[in-house]
Formats: C-alpha cells, structure tokens, sequence
C-alpha cells in the first residue's frame, strides 16, 4: 500500500477541507439501539445476543462502537471531493485517510480518470447493457458478509436469472474451510453450539482466534464461564492479551484487575495445529487403552458406535503415528499435549472455538477436521453444553451463505429457486475469489460487482489483482465508503451508495427492516435508527431490484414491490430456503428463531446420518533455511480493511502498521535490532513477492514465526497459495525471507 510520496500532504489537506462535515454528532442514539431487539445489528463482528431480556441496556464493544462510529461518520465524500482527485492521485492516500474522507453521497461514474456524479437510472442501464455484453459466464459478482439476508437472497436470483453461479465471497477467504471441513463431517458448514452452551461447558478451547479485539462481546462469555468455573484454553502462537486477563468495562468491580480468563496457554507455532489435536486424541486413545484393564470409560462408547463412522481405521492411525512426529510437528512438548488431554478427559462438556488461525492454512480442511475427531471421542458434539464453534467474521457472512450465496450451490437449492421462480438455474460450478482473479487477470471475466466489501485489498497478491481487476470492461461497488478497490476501476466503472445498517430504510410501505444470522444461527431482525448519511443514498436491497429490473425486467419477479416491502421478499426466501417457514412470523419474535442444525440435534442427515471421522497426516513445520512463517494479523484498530487507527493497544504497539513481529533469537540470527526497517520477501513457484520498509518490533512469537497486519502485508501472499478442498489463500501461512535495507 502506498504510504508517502511526493505531494501527499497537500493532497491530503484538499481532501480533508473537501470531506463535508455537517458537524452533527449522529452515534451515540445509535449505539443505545445497537443490538436491541428493535434496534440494528451491529456491523462488527458475528457473536451473538443474548436473549433480549437478559440484554445490557449497552450490549456492544469498543470495537462495534468504533465500526459504528466508522458507518456513522459526519464526514462526506460529495461529488465535489471526488471532482478534486483523480483516481491516480486519490491512491497516494493510505487506507485510514480513504476511510476519513467519509459517507458516499451520490452515486458516481468514472469519466477519464475522476469519478462524477449520475443518475441511477443511468447507472442500473449501464450494467444491463456491459453484463448483456459480456455474457454470464464473463461476469461476477462478489458479495461481502454484511449484506443482510433480503440483499443477498434477491442479488444471487438476480445473478442466476442471468446464468452464472460466479459467487465469489469473502467467505472464500474467511471460514470456508470450516463450512467445508464441516459439511463433510457433520453435514452443516456451520457450528453446532448455541449461546446458551456456553453457560455449561467447563472446558473452553479457543484456537487461532483473538475474540479481545475481533469479537470483544464473547469476552463477556468466557467471563461468565470463567467465573462459574470452566477452563479456558488459548492455543495461539501469540500470547494476546485479551485472552488472559478481561475487565468488562461495564462491571465496576472488574476494573479492580479483571477477570483471569485463559488459565493455559499453549504456545503452538503456526501451523502446528493439526499435529496438536491429533497428539491430544493419540493421549486421549491411550488413557482410554490404560484405563480399568484396557476396558476404557474414557470414550464416549455409545456416542461413537451409535453415531459415527471410521472410529476403528482412525484410530489405528493415531495410535501409529510416533510421539516425536507428533512432537516435531505441532512444536509442542509431549507433556504438555498429555495434560492437555487430561483437561479435556476431565471435563464433561467441552466447546472448541476457532477462527482465522485455522481456517487460513494449506491444511486448514485437515486440521479443522482434527479437531472435530477429537470432538467426537466424547461425544461433545450435539449435546448441550459442548460442540463446535467456528466463530465466524462478518456480521452476516453466515446468512449469506445460507440465502445461497456461494460459487458451488447445493442442488436442491437451484431446484427450488427454479420452481418458485420459473426459470433453470446454471448447475455449472461458478469461481471463487481467487479463481475470480486469474479470470480477471486472463481477461476472462470482463464485468466485476461488489455487494459491499473492499475486493482489491482483501485479497491476496495486492498487486496483481489490482492490474487484473484494471482489465475489465466495468467495475461496480456497491458501497457506503471510499476504498481501494474504487481506485482501480475497469475501462468504465461505477460506485453505487448505500444506506448502512444503522440508517432509517423508509421505502413506499413505510420503514423497513432487515434480517440476518449469527455464528449459532440465529435469524433475526435489524432496524436502522440514524437519518440517512444522504437524500440520495439507495438500500442494498433497492439497488439489487433496481439492477434486477434493469437486466430482467419485471415479468418474472416484481422487483420493485420487493424493494417496496421486504416482507415480501421473505415470503419469497421463505419457500426457497429450509428452516424459513413462516419467516415473517417468526423473525417478530423479540430473538427471532434458530435455523435446524443436524450436527446440534446429532442428526447429522445430509451426510447419512453419521458424523465422520477423518485421517489425515499432518505436514511437517521444517522450513528452509534463513525462513520465516509469516501469519497475517488484525490490529485492535481496524475492520479488514477499513483502518480506524494506528495503534494496537492489546500488542502495545503504537502508531505504525508496517510492522513485522519477531521473536529476539530471530532477530538476532538477523543481526536486526529494534525498530530497524527491512523488506519482506515470499517466495512462490511463479516467482518472488517484495513488500518494503517494515518495522522490526521483537515481541513473544515462536522461532521461526513472524507476523504482519492485514491488508499492509496482502501482496505477499501467493495467489496460489491456497488451502486444499477450501481455496482459502493461506494468509496465516506465508514463507518469507527478511531484506535488510
Ligand atoms: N474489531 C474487529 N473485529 C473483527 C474484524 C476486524 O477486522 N476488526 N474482522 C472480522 C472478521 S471478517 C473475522 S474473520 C474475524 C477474525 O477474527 P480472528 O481470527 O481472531 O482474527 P485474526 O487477527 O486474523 O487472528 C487470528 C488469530 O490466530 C492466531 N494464529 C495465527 N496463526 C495461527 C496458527 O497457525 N495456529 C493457531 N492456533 N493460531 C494462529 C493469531 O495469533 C491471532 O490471534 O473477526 C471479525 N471481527
Ligand atoms: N492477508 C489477509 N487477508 C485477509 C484476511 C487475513 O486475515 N489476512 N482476512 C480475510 C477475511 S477473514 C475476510 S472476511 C476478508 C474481508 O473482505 P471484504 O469483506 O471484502 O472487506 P471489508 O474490509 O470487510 O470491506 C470493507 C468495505 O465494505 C464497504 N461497506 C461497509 N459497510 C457496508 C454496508 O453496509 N454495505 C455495503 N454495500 N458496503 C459496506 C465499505 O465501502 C468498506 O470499504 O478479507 C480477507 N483477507
Ligand atoms: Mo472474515
């Protein structure tokens, strides 16, 4: 990302003179809406409520305040500023200063090289005609998790009335690993706990996950848990803090020193997961065999005989792999995998959480899969107070899934969108995100849409994305704020405006709501409470029917009653999706209502009935020599892309992003000191990736591991670096040299 260069500050003393602010302070009425029964969801992160009646009258975080407050922003990019800069000079701005430049008010087309007002009749006419143009199989459209349920449900009909399943998803980037190791194994791509699981488990494992900075309201339930006496495990390369200690800041007492939360800490180095859950269950397996004579009571026996399938060859497996390979892959002591595995034979109920630690691994599936194996030998999957709980990212990303957002839909999906709509589905699968972009890049895909989501900066191999994205024929972002991606824009290119969630959606038929589905799955409601950031802002919704129209016209689907009353669209979603019968009645309930789960009721029916056990051989962690492995990271300032600051208050790190973590005895062999600077080399099979001018800081990582702060170290990761059955670039898994300078 470009930092300095020559002319910046002027440039951006322009900006912030242009960026109108009307000098009204819009959050604070919002936040006391936020996460209320009759209020919005909030746009940070999944973690779910708590049924309303046990709500705080202020169920957010600091980080939810700061995504509001990112949403609610008086500051306006108008015609006017966008008249200022060309798209060549608004690229020297780095991603904070995007940010401030505030709300988009119109919707705006590119003209030569600056970005001007239009009109939306002209704008939903242009992409009719660039999509009829290039034909379905040259187009894509990809789609960000906050889009609500409605949007995403009426945006992939719009695409596959036109003929493509060309979905890609941030999902791709996210958790579909554990939306694909899942389906396999328990026959849901997503987790099997609910909240309410929380409050009887007395073992917590979270892994490769940091929920102090990115779901700060799942610290109030490991507080609880805490306090009630479960054991919290934290299995992460990084000793973050939030993990470890907790003060709610709105329990006065906790102020005093907080709440201990993590009691062990396992310091795996990255990538050492899949060895650690398999030592766990080798552990598990010989207590079992040592227990009363061989005749065991360690294993859930009846769990296993009555519901699963490949316990016997599985474990056969296990018990051959040898200590010292299990050892010299997953980096951890024997001892500490045994007593790992006493905690998790002594405790009834058990949840294994996880995030971006996982999932963002050549061996993500496998390893995800191992932990489920585990899961199994006891029976904690299904029952209350134990399960599995990939906690997912984007507020809605879930139920964007779930309204049939993804590249590979399920059969019966397309046959039942079909039959209610009147019109054959593509069956052919579609691309992902990183297939997107080598079809971007051979000029394959000629038109881009984006619900949402900032495409050029989430993905890998910054660069080259940028050049292909560049290749089309038009580019389209469906956004709220200014980003990258605007910045690199087709032969011709359009950003639309849209209201945010936290904004009034008055439509013909009055205000409107939206919906959307947790990380346990549940659907509920989300009403916005703030004045539109502009008079002429469109909803998602809206804008989708509008495009609609423009490329179908309205025989077959009445987009412009569905984008006047959504209640109409969930009729419609309600006889295309399982688990949404009744869906208008249901979602008035103050917590709406929770959608089937056959791992939760141990049905596990899409894969036979049975949860599956897997084997797998985890990879060894050697690297060559003079490497590191580097995993991409959040700071404690940011959402994705969108940058709210420069610090990282939990790593104590302040004002500077373009840093690189290392552990001293790394930096030592390096002959680096503090605060030197040095450029990042990956090393791919298609050739060397250079990112210059990162800030050596030591800091308590494993050897042979470093880190970097997402979208900053981006062009490093290989496009093709990708996890095996998932797509999934390997963002916490990059093999890099360090430069000095
Ligand atoms: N405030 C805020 N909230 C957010 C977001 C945000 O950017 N800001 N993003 C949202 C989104 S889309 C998502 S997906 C989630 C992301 O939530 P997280 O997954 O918590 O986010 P990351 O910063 O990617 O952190 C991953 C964690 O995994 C650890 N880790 C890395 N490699 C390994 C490994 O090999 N093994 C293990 N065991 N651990 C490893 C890292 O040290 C780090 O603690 O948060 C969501 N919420
Ligand atoms: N190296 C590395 N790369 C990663 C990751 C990583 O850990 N490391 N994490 C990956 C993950 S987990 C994810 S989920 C992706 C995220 O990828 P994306 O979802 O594509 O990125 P975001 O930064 O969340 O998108 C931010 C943009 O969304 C728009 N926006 C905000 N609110 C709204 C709204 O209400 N409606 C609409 N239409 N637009 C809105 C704004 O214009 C804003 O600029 O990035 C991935 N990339
Ligand atoms: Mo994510």
């Amino acid at each position: 990302m470009p930092r300095a260069a020559g002319g910046l500050g002027s440039l951006w003393a322009t900006m912030r003179h242009l960026r109108r602010d009307s000098g009204v302070v819009r959050g604070s009425k919002a936040l006391l809406a936020m996460n209320q029964a009759r209020g919005f969801d909030c746009p940070g992160c999944a973690w779910p409520e708590p049924p309303s009646k046990e709500r705080a009258r202020f169920e957010f975080c600091e980080n939810g305040a700061k995504a509001l407050a990112e949403e609610a922003t008086v500051a306006r990019a108008t015609p006017e500023l966008f008249a200022a800069a060309t798209v060549d000079e608004l690229r020297l701005l780095g991603d904070f200063e995007l940010g401030q430049l505030g709300r988009i008010t119109h919707p705006m087309i590119l003209e030569g090289r600056t970005y001007r007002e239009t009109t939306w009749e002209a704008a939903f006419r242009l992409i009719a005609d660039e999509l009829r143009a290039a034909g379905p199989d040259r187009s894509m459209f990809y789609t960000s998790g906050r889009t609500s349920n409605e949007a995403a449900f009426l945006y992939q009909l719009v695409g596959r009335m036109f003929g493509t399943n060309n979905f890609p998803d941030c999902s791709n980037m996210c958790h579909d690993s554990s939306g694909v190791a899942l389906s396999e194994v328990v026959g849901i791509g997503k987790g099997t706990v609910s909240l309410s699981d929380f409050e009887h488990a007395d073992l917590i494992l979270v892994v490769g996950q940091n929920p102090g900075t990115n779901h700060p309201r799942m610290l109030s339930t490991l507080r609880e848990a805490a306090l009630r006496g479960a054991t919290i495990v934290a299995i992460n390369p990084l000793r973050e803090v939030g993990l470890t200690r907790f003060s709610h800041p709105q329990k006065p007492l906790d102020l005093l020193g907080g709440v201990a939360l993590a009691k062990h800490f396992v310091q795996v180095p990255v990538g050492g997961d899949q060895a650690l859950f398999l030592g766990i269950s080798k552990a598990v397996l010989e207590a079992e065999l040592s227990a009363s004579g061989g005749r065991g009571g360690v294993l859930d026996a009846r769990f296993l005989a009555d519901h699963t399938d490949g316990f016997v060859p599985w474990r056969a497996h296990v018990l051959a792999m040898p200590w010292e390979t299990i050892v010299a892959r997953s980096g951890v002591e024997e001892a500490e995998i045994r007593a790992l595995a006493d905690l998790y034979v002594g405790s009834r109920n058990v949840i294994a959480c996880w995030a971006m630690g996982l999932t963002q691994h050549k061996h993500a599936v496998a390893t995800i899969q191992e932990v489920v194996n585990l899961m199994l030998l006891r029976g904690n999957v299904g029952r209350p107070g134990a399960g599995l709980c990939p906690v997912r990212g984007h507020s809605n990303v879930q139920g964007d899934r779930t309204m049939g957002i993804h590249h590979l839909p399920r059969p019966a999906f397309l046959d039942a969108l079909g039959e209610v709509f009147g019109f054959e589905p593509p069956r052919a699968p579609g691309v992902d995100t990183v297939r997107a972009i080598h079809g971007l890049e051979d000029g394959l895909l000629r038109v881009f849409v984006a619900l949402g989501g900032n495409f050029v900066s989430a993905v890998p191999d910054t660069e080259r994305t940028m050049r292909a994205l560049e290749r089309t024929a038009l580019t389209v972002s469906i956004s709220t704020k200014v980003n990258r991606t605007h910045l690199y824009p087709g032969a011709k290119a359009l950003i639309l405006p849209c209201l945010g969630r936290s904004e009034i959606d008055e439509q013909s038929t009055g205000p409107q709501f939206v919906t959307v589905e947790d990380s346990m799955s549940m659907v509920h409601r989300s009403q916005g409470v703030l004045p539109p950031a502009s008079e002429h802002l469109r909803s998602e919704v809206a804008i989708v029917c509008g495009l609609g129209a423009a490329l179908h016209g309205s025989s077959r689907v009445p987009w412009r009653e569905l984008a006047g009353d959504y209640a109409e669209i969930r009729d419609l979603i309600a006889m295309v999706v399982p688990g949404f019968e009744r869906f208008n009645e249901r979602v008035a309930a103050p917590d709406g209502f929770q959608l089937p789960n056959p791992g939760r009721d141990r049905s596990f029916s899409p894969i036979g009935g049975r949860a599956k056990f897997t084997i797998a051989t985890p990879p060894e962690l050697a690297l060559p020599p003079g490497r590191l492995r580097m995993m991409t990271l959040r700071s404690h300032d940011q959402y994705n892309t969108t940058i709210y600051g420069l610090d990282d208050r939990y790593r104590g790190i302040r004002g500077e992003r373009r840093v690189v973590l290392m552990n001293t005895a790394d930096m030592a062999e390096r002959h680096l000191i503090e605060r030197q600077v040095v450029d990042l080399i990956s090393e791919w099979s298609d050739g060397e990736r250079l990112a210059e001018a990162f800030i050596v800081v030591p800091y308590d990582t494993p050897r042979g591991n470093c880190a970097t702060y997402f979208p900053e170290a981006n062009g490093l990761v290989p496009l093709d670096s990708t996890a095996d059955r998932s797509g999934t670039p390997t963002s916490k898994n990059v093999i890099v040299r360090i430069r000095v300078r």
